[in-house]
């Protein structure tokens, strides 16, 4: 741990403690934070590179795990720099190469909410009135793109607690001009009925079409499902989970109760456990379409964009590529991908 860079070091926090949020954020954080390991690396070996690579990847790994987007942006650099070593590559040629896949990552991923705007807005018609939930990048990438394509519509946006990232969209939306609306979770079946399209963002999506996305979204699927209204995904392919078509499972992240409720009210509680699981699973069923930066897809193909993407991956190479990612964080609670 010593021999980390600070500046590593620092990322890892910032992630950990949710000052670098949304899964696409946390994804191009991580490969910097790989780019940045190398950049000041003092090694004077490629192997000695590599092994300060691996303890960054391992340090990156344990901050969110629900975020699959994490482990596959780590998984794109450090599959290119263990080639690197098998290359016999010389020292500075190696670090150039990881730090031009790192680069490659992040732009690639920004590409991606690109394309999910363009794409996603086709489905956003003039007069439609719009929920979303959490703030996600590229859920708002579509709904900007449709705004400035001239369309209009109004939105919904549910608080989210515990930590209102709800607000940080209804900002974002309601500055661009958007009429927003900011309702609590335990208003959104109440609205439902007035709301044509519900787009979310994902953190991790599985083999089976089932979306991991911030706490209550799997609630606001079902009151969608119940009135009929489309639910949509907007989701880079890196949130596809390679590891769930062996049957892995996407652990949800649980965070401290603190969040939930002060330490100080908590004191006046003594008998009662503070439960709060950060992510919940919506089951494919509930699911419409997906927007990803390769097209629209429903969630039934995932496993095509997983096979696409990762090609027929093996559990050994899953092992070997992300050894972490089969350790058990002490908070985390697996569940059901369905
Ligand atoms: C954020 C969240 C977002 C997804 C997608 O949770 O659930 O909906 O991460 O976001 P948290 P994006 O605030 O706990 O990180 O589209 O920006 O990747």
């Amino acid at each position: 741990m010593k021999s980390l860079n600070l500046e590593v070091k620092e990322i890892a926090s910032d992630i950990r403690n949710m000052k670098i949020r949304g899964a696409g954020k946390i994804a191009r954080s991580a490969a910097n934070a790989l780019l940045v390991t190398a950049r000041r690396s003092k090694a004077k070996k490629t192997f000695e590179l590599l092994r300060e690579l691996e303890a960054s990847a391992t340090l990156l790994l344990h901050t969110r795990p629900t975020a699959v987007s994490l482990s596959n942006s780590i998984r794109y650099v450090m599959f290119r720099a263990r080639k690197v070593q098998e290359a016999n590559m010389k020292l500075e040629d190696s670090r150039a190469l990881i730090m031009e896949a790192a680069r490659q990552f992040i732009q690639n991923s920004a590409n991606a909410i690109e394309r999910i705007g363009e794409i996603g807005a086709r489905r956003i018609e003039d007069g439609d009135t719009i929920l979303t939930h959490c703030n996600s990048t590229a859920a708002s990438a579509v709904i900007k793109k449709a705004f400035s394509q001239g369309k209009r519509f109004k939105i919904f946006v549910s608080e989210t607690r515990p930590r209102f990232q709800g607000r940080i969209t209804a900002r974002i939306l309601s500055d661009l001009g958007i009429p927003t609306s900011l309702i609590v979770e335990g208003a959104i079946r109440f609205f439902m009925t007035k709301i044509d399209k519900v787009i979310v963002g994902a953190d991790a999506v599985a083999a089976n079409g089932a979306v991991v996305n911030k706490i209550g979204t799997s609630m606001v699927a079902l009151a969608a499902h119940e009135s009929r209204v489309l639910f949509f995904v907007a989701a880079e392919t890196y949130k596809f989970s390679p590891e769930t078509v062996l049957g892995k499972l996407v652990k949800i992240e649980e965070r401290d109760s603190s969040e939930v409720i002060s330490n100080h009210e908590r004191k006046r509680l003594p008998n009662v456990t503070v439960r709060n699981p950060a992510f919940d699973v919506t089951p494919p069923e509930y699911v419409d379409l997906i927007i990803t930066e390769r097209g629209i897809i429903p969630p039934q193909a995932a496993i095509m964009i997983i096979q696409r993407e990762y090609g027929s991956i093996t559990a050994e190479e899953i092992e070997y590529q992300t050894p972490q990612l089969q350790t058990k964080a002490s908070n985390d609670t697996t569940c059901r991908n369905t």
